[in-house]
Parts: structure tokens; C-alpha cells; sequence
């Protein structure tokens, strides 16, 4: 009976123990692993049009700094900024680690600064400002927050950390990524130098 159904195509041609053929399992195995393979495929391709939805600045400058950081000593901290990724405040004491702010959007505002003789500061007019927010809470506090201003330097470099309020942190950055941005347009003491 069942030799005849699967001869007319009604039954699946299996063996008598139920257990399926090499050349089906095999079939099955490859299929799962072209399935799994366009999954990954499905994801990465997502990633990347988040990413490119993301705003990385005028000329998508930043993302090539993205991931690398530059840290200056500071009191009794060591701070550091992992370009659109975080801000973080370390102790010197006993190593523990304290986030900023993650990195949230991209602004320019106004600053007005006398610029030091070395050249290491913001000087007036509009500059580019990286906002991190959402960092580790603040005890009888908001959650901590980091405000970026950049300037033109030579090389990434980070000049000055204060904290403005409890918990409200402003870093004064130099980068070669904001040289073409703003500061040539702005009047700047830079510019009569
Ligand atoms: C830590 C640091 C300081 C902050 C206080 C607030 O000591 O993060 O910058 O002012 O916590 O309690």
C-alpha cells in the first residue's frame, strides 16, 4: 500500500523507520545555512542604514573618529572622550569608572573666550558642540551629562573639563575635524594671527 502511494506521488517517499534519506538531510542542513546566512546578511544591512541615517556632522566628519578617544588628567579624575560614543570620569584612586553621557547629537553654539597664548582654547564665535547625555545618575542629581565644544587644532586633544553644575560637565576639545567647518567662516582672533 505504501509503495503504491508514494509511486503516485501521495506519499513522501521516506523509509519504513521514518528516518529521512542522506541526500534530504542534506538538503534540509543547507537550507538552514543559506537561511542563517541571509538572516545575517538581513541584520548587517540593517546596521548600516541606521548608520547612515545617523547624523555624523558637515561632510559626515566624525565618523572617522568614531571609536577612538582621547583622555586628559584632571583633579582627581582622568576623563575621557570616545568620539560619538561616551564620556567617562575615571578616579585616579581606586580605578572606578563613572559614564558621562552618551553620545546624543551634534550642535554649534556661541562661545566667547579669550584664547590662551598657546592657541589651546575655544576663542569666540560659533563652534561645533557634541552632546552627551544620559550618563550614570547622579545622586540628588540629574543623570550626567557632558557638552563637547570643539575647535581647530593640530591634532585631537582635550584642553580643559569643567564642571559646570553637580553632574553637568563641559569639555573644551581641539580636533583637526572641525578646521573647515565653522572657523573659517567665523571671525576669529585665530584668523588675525
Ligand atoms: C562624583 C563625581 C563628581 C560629582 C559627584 C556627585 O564624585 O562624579 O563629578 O559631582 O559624584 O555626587
Amino acid at each position: 500500500m505504501r509503495v503504491l502511494l508514494v509511486e503516485n506521488g501521495i506519499l513522501a517517499p521516506t523509509d519504513v523507520s521514518g528516518s529521512e534519506s542522506k541526500e534530504l538531510e542534506d538538503a534540509r542542513n543547507a537550507l538552514k545555512a543559506a537561511e542563517n546566512g541571509l538572516n545575517d546578511n538581513k541584520n548587517i544591512l540593517n546596521e548600516r542604514a541606521e548608520d547612515l541615517a545617523k547624523d555624523y556632522g558637515a561632510d559626515d566628519i566624525f565618523r572617522a573618529l568614531r571609536g577612538q578617544c582621547v583622555s586628559k588628567d584632571s583633579g582627581e579624575y582622568t576623563y575621557e572622550l570616545c568620539w560619538l560614543e561616551q564620556t567617562k570620569q575615571i578616579s585616579k584612586k581606586n580605578h572606578g569608572q563613572t559614564t558621562m553621557g552618551k553620545f546624543a547629537s551634534i550642535d554649534t553654539i556661541m562661545v566667547d573666550d579669550e584664547l590662551p597664548a598657546d592657541g589651546k582654547g575655544l576663542g569666540s564665535g560659533q563652534r561645533v558642540a557634541l552632546r552627551y547625555e544620559n550618563g550614570q545618575h547622579c545622586w540628588n542629581g540629574p543623570n550626567r551629562s557632558t557638552l563637547v565644544v570643539l575647535a581647530c587644532a593640530e591634532k585631537d586633544e582635550v584642553w580643559k573639563v569643567t564642571e559646570e553644575e553637580k553632574c553637568v560637565y563641559r569639555m573644551e576639545v581641539g580636533t583637526p575635524a572641525v578646521c573647515n567647518v565653522l572657523e573659517k567662516k567665523a571671525e576669529t582672533p585665530r584668523d588675525e594671527l
